[in-house]
């Protein structure tokens, strides 16, 4: 299901979330009729919202996560998102995103059947998770957008208590990973779309050495959700106006990564070394030599000889 700010069903959602209305006061407000305010109300129905309609319509339960709840949150805390597009189960949200090829939307599944981590790894997306991608035409140059995947792992731990990040976005607690990022570069050059996918492990099956929020925090997946678009946009803020110096400081506060002995296999071969810092432009520093991503493991705390 596509939504716009501007979808009637969206918008009906929205003025019943506030209070009950009568279909004559919600079609005034829309400029439509009652028999169109009437078949949106059994739209709506149909996905995870019940409406009771005696004189007045009011929503008198709902699934926790349903599209107008995950739009609503969505649309206010992204000010620059134009569309949400929702699915139960679809393939990978990063492909729907890649495929679509428009900036600015929100792509949400509540489950994926061929859900993707990187270099074609498999993330586990069974009912009960976070698993979304928002794309982006980030009006800064593509040698920044290390940053942003970088940005999007701090939203998140910054979402979940005592949450650490591994180097470069995976999300930890308890030293096991809550949360993984696959951030991509789609269309021309000039004028790319960066796609981030944000998979976010809250009371669905996981493999073995995962964490689930729910593991740990009594809290439902559209506050996880909420919370880690908050941080995102205020992060994201921060990058366009510059402020990336704030956000490397905090993102070196939470990453577990530095100061450690550390293997990086990258395309171009695997170092071996201290981890350093996070430096200037977003890189890992390894034993001096700077990497922009790759797979980290973690081999010991350093210790000076
Ligand atoms: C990642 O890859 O961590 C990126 C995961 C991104 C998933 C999101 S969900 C929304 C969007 N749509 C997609 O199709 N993808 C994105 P990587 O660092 O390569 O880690 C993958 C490895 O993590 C796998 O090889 C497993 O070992 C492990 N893994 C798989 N499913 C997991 C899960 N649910 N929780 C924790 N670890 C998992």
């Amino acid at each position: 299901m596509k939504l716009t700010r501007d979808s009637t069903d969206l918008q009906i959602y929205n003025l019943l979330t506030e209070r009950c209305r009568s279909g004559e006061e919600m079609g005034k407000v829309l400029g439509i009729s009652r028999a169109a305010v009437w078949k949106a109300i059994n739209r709506i129905r149909q996905n995870g919202v019940q409406i009771d309609a005696k004189k007045k319509y009011t929503i008198v339960r709902e699934t926790d996560v349903n599209p107008y709840k995950i739009a609503k949150i969505a649309f206010r805390n992204l000010e620059f998102l134009e569309e949400v597009h929702y699915y139960t189960s679809v393939d990978s949200t990063n492909l729907r995103a890649r495929e679509y090829g428009r900036p600015n939307v929100l792509f949400f599944a509540e489950s994926q059947t061929a859900g993707r981590g990187r270099l074609g790894r498999r993330w586990e997306s069974d009912r009960g998770g976070l698993y979304f991608s928002i794309t982006l035409e980030p009006p800064f140059s593509l040698d920044d957008l290390s940053k942003l995947t970088l940005i999007a792992g701090l939203a998140v731990a910054d979402s979940l208590p005592d949450a650490r990040l591994k180097w470069p976005n995976d999300v930890m607690v308890s030293g096991k990973k809550v949360c993984g990022i696959l951030s991509e570069i789609h269309g021309e050059i000039e004028k790319p779309v960066v796609i981030i996918g944000i998979g976010i492990n809250v009371s669905n099956p996981v493999p073995e050495n995962a964490i689930r929020v729910q593991d740990f925090w009594e809290v439902s997946i559209t506050r996880v959700f909420d919370l880690v678009l908050k941080n995102f946009s205020r992060h994201y803020n921060l990058m366009v106006e510059g402020e990336w110096e704030k956000l490397r400081e905090r993102y070196v506060e939470k990453c577990e990564t530095i100061g450690k002995v550390v293997r990086v296999i990258t395309p171009g071969g695997e170092i071996t070394g201290r981890a350093e810092k996070i430096a200037e432009d977003g890189a890992i520093v390894i034993n001096g030599k700077k990497v922009y991503s790759g797979d980290c493991i973690h081999l010991r705390n350093y210790r000076p000889k």
